[in-house]
């Protein structure tokens, strides 16, 4: 039975990859951040089936002593600041997580046992403001944002990290993926829940930065199976996972708001709180790579995408959970 250790499990990639690690046999556990409340609600259905343990990508030593310990085959390296407007706000925290903390994971395989195939959580965003389009694995980079710029470190010093010693560690560089699990703060997700609560009557309006901004969204099922299919080649290398499809957020908007009968312009407003200091204003991403060495596409359309995330969310008022909360 072969063992994976996936930080950032409680995320909305964390709670999909360990489902879909189950499902292939894994024994899969997870490193969490101690807290003062337990907040595993994207986990909660797996508790019984997966190993939770301690720890934080500060700690050079929680690491190293986790990895000692449950002697994984495989680990992927998931949890990050990754909200983007945050990097702003926290942009030494940023680096210190998403940047160094990968740099701590891989000293600490390195240290423990080199064998262990690595994967990391690359970004779009590291792509910026982007020098071609689509953009693909040879695409130069251009962050925009203390999280771009923390995520390029983080892609970087795995690649050296394979060719300075070895080791069989792999950058994904997903674009933006999305699910009924995403975080409230990132738009797809607000765009849902806030079309769901105004057509059931709790909210009026919806308040949006740029709207101009244009995504390539993919769903979170299909990009973790990337994530574990990267990890089953015989060599290690890099890919561009994507839908070769942009949409802008006002697509998505009156995508969302259509589904559920209403016109979106009589009740989204434009907050600039929500406009940030530097903008990504175009990601499409070209999978090829992807495709041809590891048989991979999305299966999830754009159109799809969005109504299973506002279905998702008129459910869960329906049932009345907390709004907040999963
Ligand atoms: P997410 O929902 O924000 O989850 C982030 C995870 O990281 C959470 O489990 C969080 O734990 C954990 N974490 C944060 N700081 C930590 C620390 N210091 N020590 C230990 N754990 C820590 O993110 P996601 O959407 O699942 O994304 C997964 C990864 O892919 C991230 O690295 C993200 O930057 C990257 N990525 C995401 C996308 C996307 O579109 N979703 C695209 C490209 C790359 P808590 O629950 O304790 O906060
Ligand atoms: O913003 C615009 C905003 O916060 C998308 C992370 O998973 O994907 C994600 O980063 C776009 C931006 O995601 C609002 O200006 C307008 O252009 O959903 P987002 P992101 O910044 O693209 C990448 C690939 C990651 O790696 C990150 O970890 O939407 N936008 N109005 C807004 N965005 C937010 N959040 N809120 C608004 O009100």
């Amino acid at each position: 039975m072969k063992k994976a250790l996936i930080t950032g499990i409680t995320g909305q990639d964390g709670s999909y990859l360990a489902e879909l690690l189950l499902s292939k046999g894994y024994q899969v556990h997870g490193m969490v951040r101690r807290s003062s409340e337990e907040k595993f609600e994207r986990i909660g259905h797996l508790r019984e089936q997966i190993t939770l343990h301690q720890g934080d990508l500060l700690d050079q030593f929680s690491l190293a002593g986790l990895i000692e310990t449950v002697q994984p085959d495989e680990i992927y390296n998931l949890a990050a600041q990754s909200f983007v407007p945050t990097s702003w706000s926290q942009p030494v925290l940023t680096g210190e997580f998403t940047g160094l903390g990968v740099t701590k994971m891989l000293e600490a395989v390195r240290h423990t046992n080199p064998k262990i195939k690595f994967y990391q959580a690359s970004s779009s965003e590291m792509f910026g403001r982007v020098l071609e389009t689509p953009q693909s694995e040879n695409t130069p980079f251009y962050p925009r944002s203390p999280y771009g710029v923390a995520k390029a470190y983080g892609h970087f010093i795995t690649v050296n990290y394979r060719e300075s010693f070895g080791l069989f560690a792999v950058s994904g560089i997903l674009f933006n993926h999305e699910s009924p699990r995403r975080g409230l703060e990132f738009v797809t997700r607000k765009v849902a829940h806030g079309a769901a609560m105004i057509k059931r009557g709790k909210w009026k309006k919806l308040g949006l930065g740029n709207m101009d901004a244009k995504r390539d969204w993919g769903f979170a099922g299909d990009y973790v199976e990337a994530m574990w299919m990267m990890l089953q080649q015989d060599k290690p290398d890099d890919y561009v996972i994507a839908t070769h499809e942009t949409h802008t957020v006002r697509e998505f908007v009156e995508t969302a708001f259509s589904h559920v009968g209403l016109d979106w312009r009589e009740h989204v407003v434009t907050d600039p709180a929500f406009v940030r200091p530097a903008e990504v204003d175009i990601l499409m991403g070209d999978y090829a790579k992807a495709n041809r060495v590891l048989g991979w596409s999305p299966k999830v359309k754009f159109k799809n995408l969005v109504e299973m995330m506002v279905d998702a969310d008129l459910a869960r008022i329906d049932r009345a959970q907390p709004e907040f909360r999963y």
